[in-house]
């Protein structure tokens, strides 16, 4: 039986990740310093290490024996990183190398430990012409797009220096069960689905015509896993996680509407420091090398991402995801 370590498992993403590793059979170890995440989002037949990736004897010690690392943890906000600049650092980057430098070290036999790791559609800034593909300019407009691109630069040192073989996502704007609706630094969607269905008026940052790649947690699982099996000669690899379908912020929240039966107002307030204005990602490197492809549409991942705000137990499995 594998046995597989997922930094930030107690997240949105990550407890996803750790249920469909479950639900194959695999063992599941999780590190989380629950500063965002849940240990009710993690199933109790994983493994919880509650601690730091920026301590390097508990990483160390997290990463013994797995055969593979999906390094999923950070302070997950744009705003967050601003506000907060050297903390998130610490974490966003100095934390990366060191689950990369761990990943070097608890290989057997010399052998390092594959990682998969979160990157972001951030990395690319307000890159004027969409949709990006891998190859486009990055030129981060935020210390959280700066810092996903500095581990991407670190992930390939470990490959070509150390022979950790690495996989970076970026992912796009990610939704689903288990985003925390009550979190100002949550993404845009988890926090107008709830606002709608309590009838409370959407606050929008700006004009709203500003718009986004929109991919559902269920198909980002299917590359996460997909990633880590491709995941294994001493490349760096980097792929989009999108879907290739731009929504402007008030195009979302008018569907929101449709599904939820009502409108509420939408109250305009000043855009944020840093925000980009369009961002769309090109799909086709990733369904090409990894052979997977988005398939939730936006309006069904809409409408799992309201069921897990009334069921918080929704697991995707069912799903197959
Ligand atoms: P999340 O906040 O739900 O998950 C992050 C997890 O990491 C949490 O469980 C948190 O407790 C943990 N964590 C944070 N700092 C830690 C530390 N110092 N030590 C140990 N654990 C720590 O966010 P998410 O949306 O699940 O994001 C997961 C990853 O995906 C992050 O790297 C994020 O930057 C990236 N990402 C997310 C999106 C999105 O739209 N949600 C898009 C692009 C990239
Ligand atoms: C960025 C990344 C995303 C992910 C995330 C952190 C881009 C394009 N995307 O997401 O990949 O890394 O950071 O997890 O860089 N908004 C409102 N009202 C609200 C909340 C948000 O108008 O109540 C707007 C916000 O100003 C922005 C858009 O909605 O224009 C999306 O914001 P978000 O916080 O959901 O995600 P974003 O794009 O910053």
């Amino acid at each position: 039986m594998a046995t597989w370590l997922i930094t930030g498992g107690c997240g949105f993403i990550g407890s996803h990740l750790a249920d469909a590793l479950l639900a194959r059979g695999d063992g599941v170890r999780v590190i989380d310093d629950l500063s965002t995440g849940k240990r009710e989002n993690l199933s109790p037949a994983c493994e919880l290490v509650v601690g730091d990736v920026t301590d390097p004897a508990t990483v160390a010690r997290a990463m013994e024996g797995v055969d593979g690392c999906w390094h999923l943890a950070a302070v997950a906000s744009v705003e967050r990183s601003t506000e907060a600049w050297i903390e998130c650092h610490r974490v966003n980057l100095t934390g990366t190398i060191g689950v990369l430098d761990a990943a070097r070290r608890a290989g057997a036999r010399g052998r390092a430990i594959p990682v998969v790791y979160a990157s972001s559609a951030a990395v690319y800034g307000d890159g004027p012409d969409l949709p990006s593909t891998e190859a486009s300019p990055t030129r981060p407009l935020t210390a959280y797009g700066a810092d996903k691109l500095g581990s991407e630069l670190h992930a390939r040192v470990a490959a070509r220096i150390h022979g950790v073989p690495t996989t970076g996502l970026r992912f796009f704007n990610v939704h689903g069960p288990r985003q925390d609706p009550f979190s100002p630094y949550s993404g845009v969607i988890s926090i107008f689905a709830r606002k709608i269905l309590d009838r409370q008026p959407l606050l929008i940052h700006g004009d709203g015509g500003q718009s986004r790649d929109f991919i559902s947690v269920a198909d980002v699982i299917r590359f996460l896993l997909r990633a880590m099996e491709r995941t294994r000669d001493g490349r760096a690899q980097i792929y989009n996680v999108c879907t290739g379908d731009k929504v402007t912020i008030v195009e979302l929240a008018r569907v929101l509407f449709r599904l939820c039966g009502h409108e509420v107002e939408m109250h305009h307030g000043a855009a944020r420091p840093g925000d980009i204005r369009d961002s769309l990602g090109d799909p086709e490197r990733a369904a090409e090398a990894l052979g997977v492809r988005a398939v939730w549409s936006l309006e069904r991942a809409l409408r799992l991402t309201l069921d897990g705000l009334t069921d918080p137990t929704l697991n995707l499995t069912r799903f197959g995801a």
